[in-house]
């Protein structure tokens, strides 16, 4: 091997590669399963190290930035969806991850959430749902079952719960997929695939919350006596029986399957191809570019200047 072989070869992008700090997580925490799922994946990938980007709000989910060694940022409460949607469209060769809770996603960050999934910017978003703010030690969060007592609900939560799915349906994701912390090959397939989506994709998982939340999802876990019901999509192999299957394009059909009594079921419940603003807007960039073509970026800024005096 010559020098410049070696200086070419990439090492393996490895566990101790991408770890960073020590989670400071609960013991027992659902948030460190998915963040050793998270690294199985890209490790499984091996994508270039310097083109992952991890982003998140506030919470303890979205302490995930800190736990991984890619580039980064830990930003502001509810606002996760807007920095990555600037970093998404600004450098497209990078891929955008995004992670959080369900207040960060649903509650302060619920409004950003839908404007990021109607213009399909393209990023995955992990959304850990725990049923509780954990953060700031249990309150009542948009996802909370009616009756949970919280310290913002004494008496029992009365407020209907956000359905996470149909919220994401309705907004317009292009990939909407739901999974449980404890089932790490399903948990990892389900980022697998909305890393494939080109578009807003999001994976709702289950990650249960030991200290405010104990228990909360052992009804979508065997091992816990519950049952983890994997919805079976349409082959469109011409066979009687992919009638019954689920058409992942189907909105009605995506609803349907989120109308179930929780635990519900799980895997991808939407996915359909729609040009996402990335494609869109550097389209008419390149466009408005080509119209310019002769003429300097200073001097269009100047003749804009110029034309508001
Ligand atoms: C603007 C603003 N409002 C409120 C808070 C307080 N706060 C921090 S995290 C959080 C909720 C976090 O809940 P969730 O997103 O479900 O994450 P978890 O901790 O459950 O993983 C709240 C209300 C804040 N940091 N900033
Ligand atoms: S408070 Fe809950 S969500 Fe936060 S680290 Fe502890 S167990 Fe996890
Ligand atoms: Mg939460």
């Amino acid at each position: 091997m010559n020098a410049t072989t070696a200086v070419e070869e990439r090492e393996k992008l490895t566990k101790k590669a991408l770890t960073a700090d020590h989670p400071t997580w609960c013991p027992g925490c659902g948030d460190f399963a998915v963040l050793a799922a998270f690294y199985k994946v890209l490790e499984r990938r091996q994508l270039p190290q310097e083109s992952i980007v991890t982003l998140a709000g506030i919470g303890c989910s979205s302490r995930f930035p800190y736990f991984v060694n890619t580039h980064g940022a830990h930003f502001i409460h509810g606002r996760a969806v807007p920095l990555a949607s600037g970093v998404s469209l600004s450098r497209p060769d990078l891929h955008v991850f995004l992670f959080g809770g369900d207040g960060d996603g649903f509650s302060i960050g619920g409004n950003h959430l839908e404007h990021g999934a109607r213009k399909n910017i393209s990023l995955t978003y992990v959304i850990m749902d725990n049923f509780v703010y954990g953060l700031t030690k249990k309150q009542t969060s948009p996802t909370s079952p009616i009756g949970y007592r919280s310290k913002t609900d004494p008496g029992g939560a009365i407020d209907q719960p956000v359905n996470p799915i149909k919220k994401l349906v309705a907004a317009g994701a292009t990939f909407i997929a739901r999974t449980h912390a404890t089932q790490i090959n399903h948990m990892m397939q389900m980022i697998e695939r909305a890393m494939d989506h080109d578009g807003f994709s999001v994976v709702e998982v289950l990650s249960e919350c030991v200290e405010f939340f104990p228990g909360a999802f052992d009804a979508g876990n065997p091992r816990k006596g519950g049952a983890f019901s994997l919805i079976e999509e349409r082959k469109w192999d011409n066979s009687p029986e992919d009638e019954a299957r689920h058409d992942l394009t189907d909105e009605i059909a995506a609803y349907r399957l989120a109308s179930l009594p929780f635990p519900g079921v799980f895997g991808v419940f939407f996915e359909i191809d729609r040009p996402t603003k990335n494609t869109l807007e550097s389209k008419w960039i390149s466009e408005a570019q080509a119209r310019f073509r002769a003429v300097s970026d200073q001097a269009i800024l100047q003749q804009t200047f110029d034309r508001m005096k």
